[in-house]
């Protein structure tokens, strides 16, 4: 059966791939899944069909049947735990794996999401200069953790993992920053990630999107 995931009609990032459909789009193509998509206008998505997927409304969501899911993290681990490519065959390792993906989205994006609201909801409050300085040291204490912790390995155990996957969409989103660039073995890690041919395809997608929006 191919599952239909929903994404931006226009994405605010303007196809540079740092919307949440981009990881699933990316977990579908390390697997080899053909998918669709249905584009939302942020109208849609408050709309009671969208509701009904994500009580949130937000994108994405991911529908296989009577099976419908919500989170982007669910939707990778419901992904990877179905097909082959994503988990370790052991369930040490598969638990390991699972665990990265909760420090990328918890523990890791948390701190990155705080710069997104301090940016574009309190750019114009007083206290907003003195604040941000704070914001970011509380995004660089994880990210020197975790160069400590990969060290010269190419991925966070040894093979490229769904936590692999989930760690370098987060830190993708750190790049309109410029707070990646303070951190070259992390740097060199996303690039790794960016470089698979499963990510090229997923973002050429979404690029198209935007592209085909653009010229219409
Ligand atoms: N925790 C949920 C998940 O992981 O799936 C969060 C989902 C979420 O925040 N979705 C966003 C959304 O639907 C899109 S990805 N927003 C619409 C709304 O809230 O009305 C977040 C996002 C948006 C834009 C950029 N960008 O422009 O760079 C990056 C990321």
């Amino acid at each position: 059966m191919i599952p239909t995931i929903t994404a931006f009609e226009r994405s605010p990032d303007r196809g540079r791939g740092l919307a949440r459909d981009m990881r699933v789009r990316w977990a579908l193509e390390e697997v080899g899944q053909p998918y669709e998509v249905r584009l939302l206008s942020f109208k849609a998505m408050k709309e009671p069909a969208h509701l009904a997927l994500n009580p949130f409304g937000k994108i994405p969501t991911y529908e296989e049947g009577d099976l419908a899911l919500f989170e982007s993290g669910s939707i990778v681990l419901h992904i990877a735990e179905r097909h082959a490519g994503l988990l370790p065959d052991d369930a040490n390792g598969r638990a390991r794996a699972i665990t990265w993906m909760f420090a990328a989205i918890n523990t890791v994006e948390s701190p990155i999401l705080d710069l997104t609201t301090a940016k574009f909801l309190e750019g114009d409050k007083s206290w907003y200069a003195e604040r941000l300085p704070l914001v970011m040291e509380r995004i660089r204490k994880p990210l020197h953790e975790l160069t400590a912790w990969l060290g010269e390995a190419d991925w966070l155990e040894g093979k490229f993992s769904a936590g692999d996957l989930m760690m370098v969409a987060v830190l993708l989103r750190l790049k309109p920053s410029g707070l990646l660039d303070e951190f070259p073995k992390l740097s060199a890690y996303v690039a790794r990630g960016e470089a698979r041919p499963a990510y090229q395809r997923a973002f050429a997608a979404q690029l198209a999107v935007f592209t085909a929006g653009s010229t219409g």
